[in-house]
């Protein structure tokens, strides 16, 4: 019972060890591999981080567990008490400052080029409009072949929760909100991004594989926020200007569609049939 403490304080760090080693390959801190190139350096700095973390956590529980081991076996050795020391207290503010302004610099970079929209990669292009609101994603695209305008166009196309873009190269969204602020989530792409009512927001991301992505809502928005979900679509340059062609076309349809005729008709009225 004696080395009870000790083995106490001893087993954490132990156990966080096995933890930061088996975590990723189990995607326990992420959904999966990053699937955009920006993602892959957000998740590099997430590890940076951590390692610093777990070196900090394991270092002092390894300390705390080593004085409480030899402190069980000299029982005869009278306490000393610390009334605090300067030089330790210097070092120990300096040092997390230090590391701490070592991160903000080292991770600077990769900041500005996820958020400043002067540092976004070159030919970045806008793809869409989405607007949140509770609880959905419009989304506006510009006719096929055209760019997206700042205003909405007669010929605009529309759709809800349902975002497709090109896979392979940068494009952006210029995201907005109707009515309060919601939070634009693409986990897979580790993008996240508010969208603040009366602002338009240019957020960019580059999907380096084809596929299906969840886009949800990261902000407590009220009471159907749970339900804020869409989908991202990464697919290929024709891929992509086929479904906005296909949008085109049906959000052109009058609705009337050619009858077929029948043989009786075509003899009595020669209409032929357009089949
Ligand atoms: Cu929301």
């Amino acid at each position: 019972m004696n080395k009870f403490w000790p083995i106490f304080f001893m087993f954490w760090p132990i156990l966080a060890i096995v933890s930061f080693v088996i975590a990723p390959g189990m995607d326990w801190w992420f959904p999966g591999p990053a699937m955009s190139p920006l993602g892959e350096q957000i998740d590099n700095l997430f590890y940076l981080i951590l390692v610093i973390v777990a070196v900090t956590f394991v270092g002092t529980h390894v300390a705390l567990g080593y004085v409480l081991w030899r402190g069980v076996d000299n029982k005869d050795q009278k306490a000393w008490f610390s009334h605090g020391s300067h030089n330790l207290e210097i070092l120990w503010s300096i040092a997390p400052a230090g590391i701490l302004m070592f991160i903000s610099l080292y991770q600077l970079d990769v900041w500005m080029e996820f958020r400043v929209k002067t540092h976004f990669p070159e030919g970045t292009t806008p793809v869409a409009e989405v607007t949140a609101r509770q609880f959905e994603w419009r989304i506006r695209y510009p006719a096929p072949g055209k760019k997206l305008m700042t205003t909405p166009q007669s010929d605009d196309l529309y759709t809800v929760n349902d975002l497709h873009v090109p896979f392979g190269r940068p494009v952006s969204i210029r995201l907005r909100s109707m009515d309060v602020q919601h939070a634009f989530f693409l986990p897979e792409l580790r993008v996240k991004q508010d969208a603040v009512p009366g602002a338009v927001i240019p957020v960019w991301f580059e999907a380096s594989k084809p596929g299906e992505y969840d886009l949800t809502c990261a902000e407590l928005c009220g009471w159907g926020h749970y339900k804020m979900r869409g989908r991202v679509f990464a697919e290929n340059e024709s891929g992509f200007e086929q479904y906005l062609e296909t949008l085109q076309a049906e959000q052109n349809f009058d609705g009337v569609t050619q009858p077929e005729h029948t043989g009786a008709q075509i003899a009595e009225y020669g209409i032929e049939d357009s089949q």
